[in-house]
């Protein structure tokens, strides 16, 4: 009986728990940490909205039938001497429960068609941004004149994250602050302008997720799919990508800043001002020094995840130190990471020719290997 009593008043506080759930944040501790986020773009307070509607017509629906089953079950029991009834079929009562059931659901098709229509109204933005699943980052292409045309790079899981996943590693994640949920360089957006998000993905499928927003989307290589977002209010908002696209399918997080618009202006100055100070002119010959000082960044943001930051390797993942790929023929080294090999992506669509002859040369070079070649950027082209 006691333990009867204590799954009732359990089931009870889930119930009342996502009854009267707050609308305002899903976070904390708290009856409102139940349901679902009302989320911060006019899309996410729809589907809130939509979905407080079908669970309120569910939960009338719940309390009609089960009241009537338990009433019936207590007042028409056997032990109480009650004969059943023996009647069959019954023509307005069988028409009753198809219309009335069927009238329910036109009910909620109407707001649910609003939202999905909606969803798809990608129509009247004023700002697209070009979002590119790859094994296992996101690229972020700014599409739009005079809000950050030209803006072009990739993000990835922050170095903290990575170094606290691997195995063996001597940081605790629980130590780590948003644990695989921080990125090295997030997307930066403006608050209250619609922004027109295309998607797609270069290997496998993957999903862009950010709860907040209301909706996920699959990547899909060879498509160009498309949603949309407006973020009220400035913030840091976190996502992941939802589709199993792979070994490390839980290590590809997404970060979206949302700055106003003020503040959009500046970032986007100078991130562009960045992203000309990294720019090594292909067609130069480059110093051995630029070719290391490059290729150290590319392999951190590239390689370090799998081939460990020392080129120490991982499991399955062969060291950069002293390998036969390292210290063998040029070419095929540069072909490998062009092409990939076996789960390495190829590399060919991720880097420019200079970023690809520089992380080759650091590779060569680094990690005590010193073989003491190097490869231009038009060599590189060359190879392709
Ligand atoms: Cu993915």
């Amino acid at each position: 009986m006691k333990k009867t009593l204590q799954l009732l008043a359990g089931l009870w506080s889930v119930l009342w728990g996502v009854a009267i759930a707050e609308t305002g944040s899903g976070t904390g501790v708290g009856w409102g940490a139940l349901n679902m986020p009302a989320g911060v773009t006019p899309l996410s307070h729809d589907i809130h909205d939509l979905h407080m509607k079908i669970l309120g017509i569910c939960v009338v629906i719940g309390v009609v039938v089960y009241g009537i089953l338990i009433y019936s079950l207590i007042h028409h029991r056997k032990s109480k001497g009650v004969e059943p009834a023996k009647f069959h079929e019954n023509t307005k009562w069988e028409i009753a429960w198809t219309i009335f059931p069927f009238l329910i659901l036109i009910w909620m098709a109407f707001p649910a068609t609003q939202a999905m229509i909606k969803v798809y109204d990608t129509e009247n933005s004023v700002m697209t941004i070009k979002v590119t699943g790859y094994q296992w980052k996101w690229r972020y292409e700014y599409l739009t004149d005079g809000l950050g045309k030209g803006i072009d790079f990739f993000s990835s899981l922050d170095a903290k994250s990575n170094e606290a996943r691997q195995l063996g590693s001597k940081i605790d994640p629980t130590t780590v602050e948003h644990y695989l949920l921080n990125v090295d360089n997030p997307l930066v957006i403006p608050a209250n302008k619609k922004i027109r998000v295309l998607l797609t993905a270069v290997d496998v499928l993957h999903a862009w997720w950010v709860p907040e927003f209301g909706w996920k989307k699959d990547a899909i290589p060879g498509f160009v799919t498309d949603g949309w977002i407006n973020v009220e209010k400035p913030g840091i908002y976190r996502g992941q990508c939802a589709e199993l696209c792979g070994r490390d399918h839980g290590f590809m997080p997404i970060v979206v800043v949302v700055k106003t618009e003020e503040d959009f202006k500046k970032w986007v100055d100078g991130q562009k001002a960045k992203q000309d100070a990294g720019k090594l002119d292909p067609g130069k010959m480059l110093t051995m020094d630029e070719l290391m000082s490059k290729g150290k960044e590319v392999y951190a943001s590239n390689c370090a995840a799998c081939h460990g930051a020392e080129g120490e390797g991982m499991g399955a993942f062969p060291a950069i130190k002293g390998s036969k790929v390292a210290t063998g023929p040029l070419s095929d080294h540069v072909k490998l990471v062009l092409n990939g090999k076996a789960t390495m992506p190829a590399f060919k669509e991720q880097l420019n020719d200079v970023e690809t002859a520089a992380v080759v040369t650091y590779q060569r070079n680094g990690f005590g290997n010193n073989k003491g070649d190097s490869i231009q950027p038009a060599d590189i082209q060359a190879l392709k």
